[in-house]
């Protein structure tokens, strides 16, 4: 069975040369043009980031290196006894375009755990933080410290060639994902349940997603440990223009090592616009039991959302940037708990589809969102707090173990094909006016 460093190392040679054709054939071909008001806007639209693992189309959503998540569910394998596509072979994909056989994934699955262990310095440090500070900052201070055995950054001080970036960049990878894990849980343990000491110890044997659940409380859920395969597997990579996978690419690029560029971008994934939604659609959900009761009607359902609308809020979960069409990683969400009777039958997530029929309609009439379908986070949360990790602070610690794989996939083929570092032109307003002749 091949290694992952084996499996990149053949293919890394036939991109660099798609890479070389493209920028010696194609080098000076337009790709778009920039407007003054994506200057101010967010520079939404504007197309000038490499990202191999995925690509967003507004109307079908995302693509993982050509696939569509159905797609990806129907041929990555999952666990024994598991029915969801494990993160694992999602990560396996999204660093090399391939879809690893079932020996790969196990071998890959393994390798990732072995590496989770926490030197115990990172233990200690963690054990040390407030348990009032947030955890999203606490994972940002467990993931910057690991820089401390940083093979990257020791190879580069030791005058390592540009050729070879990618190989320690994949190493620290590697480290970053699979301890990005035993941080989240030790987290969890040190903030809830009053420290880390009773936590179980790692099953070797056994995959990440089911390591993180067992570790904090949840191990003998099979269907929590399936959700949070899926979770983890969904979440991965939204192409290169969020915040979070942008940041990691940016910090990247400066030769930051994978510990600090993942780090940076979870700061990002800490803020309300980006990584927090999911927490707002269930604290919505329950201010809609509290106000109309379970398993209210769909008229009912109706008045109450005109009602947050005419107070001047939004519908959490609903409307994107970029998609223009129910977000595919919301339909999985929503059929993983139809397919599960407990899920299905439980009110909190009959709310989610009760929505799912009415919110379209009403945000469509209302006229102002330019996408009245749901986002990812519209079922997540509710997911989560079916099976009882009822701490909302946590959900978007969950979804950065997650998206550490696509992000640091990209770093890797960014060092493996020599991207420079990062440094867009910027303007003040003066130099726009002159830019364009205005006086
Ligand atoms: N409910 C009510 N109004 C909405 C709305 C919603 N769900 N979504 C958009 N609108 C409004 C906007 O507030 C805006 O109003 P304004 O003109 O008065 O400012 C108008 O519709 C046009 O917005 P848009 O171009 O359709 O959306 P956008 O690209 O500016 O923003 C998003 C996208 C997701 C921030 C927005 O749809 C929103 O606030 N949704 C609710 C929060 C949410 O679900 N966030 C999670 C997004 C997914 C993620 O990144 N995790």
């Amino acid at each position: 069975t091949k290694t992952i460093q084996d499996t990149l190392a053949e293919i890394i040679p036939e991109r660099q040369a798609i890479a070389k054709e493209l920028r010696s054939q194609h080098g000076s071909k337009v790709l778009g043009e920039v407007t003054v008001e994506q200057v101010f806007g967010g520079m939404r639209g504007i197309k000038a980031m490499l990202w191999e693992p995925s690509v967003l189309d507004s109307e079908e959503g995302i693509r993982f290196w050509g696939r569509t998540i159905p797609e990806c569910q129907e041929v990555l394998p999952t666990a024994p006894g598991g029915k969801e596509m494990l993160p694992e072979a999602m990560f396996w994909y999204l660093l090399t375009g391939k879809v690893p056989t079932a020996e790969e994934t196990v071998q890959f699955q393994n390798e990732l755990v072995k590496r989770s262990v926490l030197p115990s310095h990172i233990e200690s440090t963690l054990d040390a933080l407030p348990k009032t500070l947030h955890p999203m900052t606490q994972f940002v201070i467990g993931v910057a410290a690991l820089n401390h055995d940083s093979k990257f950054a020791a190879q580069y001080k030791a005058g390592m060639k540009k050729a070879d970036y990618w190989v320690p960049t994949l190493e620290d990878s590697l480290d970053c994902v699979a301890k990005s894990f035993t941080i989240a849980s030790r987290i969890y343990r040190n903030t809830y349940l009053g420290g880390a000491k009773d936590m179980p110890a790692l099953q070797m044997d056994k995959d990440l997603s089911f390591n993180f659940a067992n570790q904090i409380g949840f191990g003998d859920s099979e269907g929590f440990v399936d959700l949070i395969r899926l979770y983890n597997a969904l979440h991965t990579d939204h192409e290169g223009g969020n915040v979070s996978a942008h940041t990691a690419h940016l910090v990247g690029s400066a030769l930051s090592d994978p510990f600090l560029s993942y780090s940076a971008a979870l700061a990002g994934l800490a803020g309300p616009l980006h990584g927090l939604a999911n927490q707002e659609v269930l604290r919505f959900i329950l201010d809609m039991v509290k106000e109309i009761g379970e398993g209210a009607s769909n008229e009912k359902i109706v008045e109450f959302i005109w009602s947050t609308l005419k107070k001047g809020q939004v519908i959490p979960g609903y409307g994107h940037a970029v998609l223009r069409k129910p977000d595919p990683r919301f339909m999985a969400l929503q059929q993983f708990g139809e397919s599960r009777p407990e899920v299905a039958a439980d009110p909190v997530f009959g709310y989610v589809n009760a929505l799912y029929k009415t919110a379209p309609a009403v945000l469509t009439e209302h006229g102002k969102t330019k996408n009245p379908f749901p986002n990812v986070d519209a079922a997540s949360g509710s997911l989560l707090y079916h099976y009882g990790l009822k701490n909302f602070d946590f959900y978007t610690v969950t979804f950065g173990t997650s998206r550490s794989m696509g992000a640091l996939s990209q770093v890797v083929w960014d060092r493996a094909l020599g991207l420079p570092l990062e440094r867009p032109k910027s303007l003040s307003m003066g130099a726009i006016n002159k830019l364009i002749g205005s006086p």
